[in-house]
């Protein structure tokens, strides 16, 4: 990745906190989000009143930003959209609901319920999401509240898994479960925890709970957020190399693991400022991967953690919500001044990173053995739709309940929108087995779609301009065709969809990246590196859903043909000059991207 930090000259650091007072944010033209969370009472809103508003589906535009950092969206039905205001219905709103589990571990017991939440108020489906956890889609307002006291009932909650916040924390979830990942495991959980909105409106609200008296004082009821809480949302995650399936340059903060010989956790690389989403046609929104910005020992970790998202509390920009995510506070000041901010704030110079290499960013499928000689098994789950499918499909949710109901150890949600049934003694491994196959959960994906992943997009999506998760499964068939057709059927290739270019698949560190454009359009990017450290370049614009094939195969063809040993095809694409390398940041969108057309 080349360092764009050095060339460059910066704005001067903000010296000032956060504006915190209505009428002061207006003079400072604060955007239009800063003024909602400060008016909200610490995430409050009228969001209690609406929920007694029977009279529609919906809840206010301004209770509908803050219902997030609850973990909930509200959303319509985009199929019958326009049938309803044709018939001047209200459109079909219901609520869609994200859990916050810290590094994606759920105990058989949890999964009954959260099967059980899902059959009662979800359509009978669980969405296994790209960043370790779960959503409910379709949830109607009349069952939200008993749907999310359910929900506490489990011992998990929803709490900051959307808004302007720190999100569900990720961590590697490598079957191979050594020492290594139980401490990345452990540094998610405590980061989770230890930066987790304080205010009770959560509890208030959904479970009817007492609000605690006196809290008004922000030192005691939001210490780290303050009242307006974070500039954008904010994530992090924590990798164990040489896997790197949390894609960690694609979050705001990452942690590596750098192991010593034995192979313990002698400390942490620390990234900055990743991040996927950009909107068409606006060159001054961009993907960007992270920068390894330096090295803690296990005991500074947590405290860098803290001193990161507060630097981007207090610098990240609060005018304009489209640059407000860390990934543009550290290309408006640059790295050399956000580290020393970030030195002062853990109050000791920080080492610089270590050397660490990532092979792929895609899950392990099948059994694996742990160092405790437990197993391990990764299921392929499509777009990661846990539901009972038609037609002879998978039976996954009822599959996995029969799972849960006999399995003694526990699930592990991938960053790949996976499954994986860890922790299975020896002796149990057979009956996991016979279970998996009955309700035919392992029918062989191919080596292209078991590293492919689509976002939700259409019809829940608001954001969606082109179908993703539905169109991906034909698209798949195709491309297996075609690739079979070169003889690179057994070929990993990572192809990822989205239905616009917010990027919640992370197209653009994937070898083929395809973003929606509009209806059957997508922008084609390749040229991504398969570990997800580099990102694509556009190599076609506006290509029809038909074309998609077109433009691959010969490119498929000529990479049968010319590959070297052991080289991937986003490398390939770079070394045989279809597209160039992309340099990180702003240049993006460099309009040198196809160099030549294999067509
Ligand atoms: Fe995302 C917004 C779904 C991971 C970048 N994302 C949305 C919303 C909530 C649409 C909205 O704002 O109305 C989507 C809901 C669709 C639905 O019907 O469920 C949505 N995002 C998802 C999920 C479910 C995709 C999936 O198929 O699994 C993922 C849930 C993750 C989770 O469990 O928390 C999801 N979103 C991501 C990722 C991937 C990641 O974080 O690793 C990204 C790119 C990384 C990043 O943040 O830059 C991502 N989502 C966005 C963005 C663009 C943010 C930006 O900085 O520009 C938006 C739009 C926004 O925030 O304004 C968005
Ligand atoms: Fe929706 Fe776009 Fe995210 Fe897909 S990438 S889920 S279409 S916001």
């Amino acid at each position: 990745m080349a360092d764009k930090t050095t060339t460059r000259t910066y704005e001067t650091p903000p010296t000032d906190r956060p504006i915190s007072d209505a009428e002061a944010a207006r003079a400072a033209g604060l955007a239009a989000n800063e003024h909602i969370k400060i008016a909200s009472g610490y995430l409050r809103g009228t969001l209690a009143d609406g929920l007694l508003k029977h009279a529609t589906g919906a809840i206010s535009e301004d209770d509908g930003q803050l219902v997030k950092f609850h973990g909930m969206y509200l959303q319509d039905d985009r199929d019958i959209r326009a049938e309803r205001t044709k018939k001047k219905l209200e459109k079909a709103y219901s609520f869609m609901i994200r859990l916050r589990i810290a590094g994606g571990v759920v105990t058989p017991k949890q999964w009954l319920a959260l099967d059980e939440i899902a059959t009662t108020y979800a359509g009978g489906a669980l969405r296994a999401t790209t960043r370790q956890t779960f959503q409910y889609h379709g949830v109607i307002k009349s069952n939200l509240k008993r749907t999310m006291a359910a929900i506490d009932a489990t011992l998990l909650d929803t709490i900051a898994a959307c808004g302007d916040v720190n999100r569900n924390v990720m961590a590697a979830t490598n079957p191979a479960q050594t020492g290594a990942h139980k401490a990345a495991y452990e540094l998610a959980k405590d980061i989770s925890d230890s930066l987790l909105p304080k205010t009770s409106a959560w509890r208030e609200i959904w479970l009817d709970g007492e609000r605690v008296v006196g809290g008004e004082d922000v030192a005691e009821v939001e210490p780290v957020y303050g009242k307006t809480y974070l500039p954008r949302k904010f994530k992090t995650v924590v990798a164990v190399p040489p896997s790197n399936e949390v894609d960690i340059f694609a979050h705001d903060l990452g942690f590596i693991a750098i192991l010593d010989r034995r192979g313990k956790v002698t400390g942490w690389n620390v990234t900055v400022g990743g991040g996927m989403g950009m909107t068409h046609g606006e060159t001054d929104t961009f993907p960007r991967t992270a920068d390894v910005m330096c090295f803690v020992k296990p005991e500074d970790a947590l405290k860098a953690a803290e001193a990161v998202m507060t630097v981007q509390r207090d610098w990240g920009n609060r005018k304009v919500r489209k640059n407000a995510r860390l990934k543009y506070t550290i290309e408006r000041y640059g790295l050399a001044a956000f580290r020393a901010e970030v030195e002062k704030r853990v109050g000791k110079p920080l080492a610089d990173p270590k050397p660490f290499t990532f092979t792929g960013n895609g899950d392990r499928y099948g059994w694996t053995e742990g160092d405790d000689g437990r197993h391990h098994l990764t299921l392929y789950v499509a777009s990661g739709r846990i539901k009972d499918y038609p037609d002879g499909g998978p039976q996954l949710l009822t599959g996995l309940r029969r799972i849960a109901e006999i399995h003694q150890g526990d699930f592990r949600l991938t960053g790949n929108q996976n499954v994986i049934i860890a922790n299975v003694p020896a002796e149990k491994r057979a009956e996991i087995e016979a279970l998996v196959d009955q309700h035919g959960m392992m029918k062989g994906a191919s080596a292209l779609r078991r590293n492919s992943m689509a976002c939700v997009a259409l019809p829940t999506c608001g954001l969606a301009l082109a179908e993703s998760e539905r169109y991906l499964p034909s698209l798949m068939d195709e491309l297996e065709a075609s690739l079979a057709s070169h003889g690179l059927q057994d070929d990993e290739i990572t192809i990822r969809m989205t239905g616009c270019p917010n990027g919640c698949a992370r197209p653009f560190i994937a070898e083929i990246g395809l973003v929606g454009r509009g209806p059957e359009r997508y922008h084609l990017y390749l040229g991504a590196a398969f570990d997800g450290s580099r990102l694509g370049k556009l190599y076609a614009e506006d290509v029809t859903a038909a074309e998609i094939k077109t433009h691959l195969d010969p490119l498929f063809a000529a990479y049968a043909r010319n590959k070297q040993a052991g080289e991937r095809f986003g490398d390939y694409l770079i070394r045989d000059g279809y597209v160039t390398r992309t340099i990180n940041g702003p240049d993006f969108h460099d309009a040198t991207g196809a160099l030549k057309s294999a067509a």
